[in-house]
């Protein structure tokens, strides 16, 4: 049973035996993402504070404007990730494809791949909102001691055998899964520790807070429609309380913490939504149902859907149990 005010590191050492494929590299690899985020915490903390803030005028495959935070974090992810050698792959949100870390080199017996979002919420970064940091570890499918290749990559996320998230909120909290359970460590800034602060955390079954941005109402599908008119209306224990932070990360948290969904559905601007499947939606998705929640595209399982590409979209539905049913039954009852 996990110790509160453990430390991450006595809880990586504890519980590693208990991981099926316990070898040592995958604590490495949760350590490894330790250091990263608290490099990343320390610049997003000082943000304000020194010219790191703003767009560096350049766009990633998405189309968005990269934040310098958004570079820097991916940049300090992928130092910490290759330098200490765990890991064959990298893919993430800001870079067109994948990268490979001398997957090439016949005597590289590393067995993962990660994915990552460096800083989801970017957006919210000139405004002091909190952001995030999603990662998703995959055992590889190719030959250990061969090229990683994309088939390494695209795989469905029931294949994870890691994923969380980082959320540089009012404190900075790692929150991850190894497949049993859901543990949260609070980072002491004074010591750079994490604690572990928040053990085995669920979904509440129900909830009444619902995360979507209503300006995109008009084009979403009818079902998404009839859904948050459900959440509006005067009848039993509605209506609901609408928070919507831009930053998917911190919505889920505190929707896990307090019984929510979070929605970010498709619409005739986005036939399949915002969200990115392999480094957004499948590791949130992982964590949802780790934590008795539930995850799906509206109607379908998300960590059943066979990626195609990369940095493929798909509309996300996330949260507590019964709320995610609720959409489903209005989405299948849509005319
Ligand atoms: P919109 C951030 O860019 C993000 O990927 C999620 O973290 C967030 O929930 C969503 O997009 C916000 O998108 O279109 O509502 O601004």
């Amino acid at each position: 049973m996990s110790k509160k005010n453990q430390t991450l590191g006595e809880y990586i050492i504890e519980h590693q035996s208990s991981f099926k494929y316990s070898s040592g590299e995958l604590s490495r690899l949760i350590n490894s993402i330790r250091l990263a985020a608290k490099v990343v915490n320390h610049e997003v903390n000082k943000a304000g504070l020194v010219d790191i803030i703003g767009a560096i005028g350049d766009t990633n495959i998405q189309g968005e404007d990269q934040q310098k935070l958004d570079v820097y974090a991916n940049d300090k992810f992928i130092q910490t990730l290759t330098n200490r050698n765990i890991i064959c792959g990298i893919a993430s949100e800001e870079e067109d494809d994948f990268i490979s870390i001398n997957s090439q080199d016949k005597n590289n017996q590393n067995k993962y791949v990660v994915l990552i979002d460096p800083l989801d919420g970017s957006s919210n970064i000139d405004v002091n909102v909190s952001v995030g940091t999603i990662f998703s570890i995959y055992r590889r499918v190719t030959p250990i001691g061969t090229p990683v290749t994309i088939d390494d990559f695209l795989q469905k996320g029931s294949e994870q055998v890691a994923a969380g998230y980082v959320v540089y909120g009012t404190s900075t909290m790692l929150v991850y899964t190894t497949g049993d359970g859901v543990n949260g460590f609070t980072l002491n800034p004074a010591i750079g520790t994490f604690y572990l602060s928040h053990p085995n955390l669920k979904f509440p079954k129900d909830g009444k807070i619902y995360s979507v941005n209503e300006g995109n109402y008009i084009h979403f599908p009818q079902g998404i429609k009839d859904y948050i008119k459900y959440c509006q209306m005067e009848q039993d224990d509605r209506p609901y309380t609408s928070r919507y932070i831009g930053s998917l990360v911190s919505d889920f948290h505190r929707n896990m913490i307090k019984g929510g969904i979070y929605l970010y559905p498709k619409s005739s601007k986005n036939n399949n939504g915002k969200l990115r499947l392999l480094y957004e939606c499948n590791p949130m998705a992982f964590l949802a149902e780790q934590a008795d929640g539930r995850a799906t595209d509206g109607i379908n399982r998300i960590l059943d859907i066979i990626p195609t590409e990369l940095h493929q979209r798909v509309p996300f539905v996330c949260g507590s149990k019964n709320m995610v049913d609720k959409v489903e039954e209005f989405m299948l009852n849509q005319n």
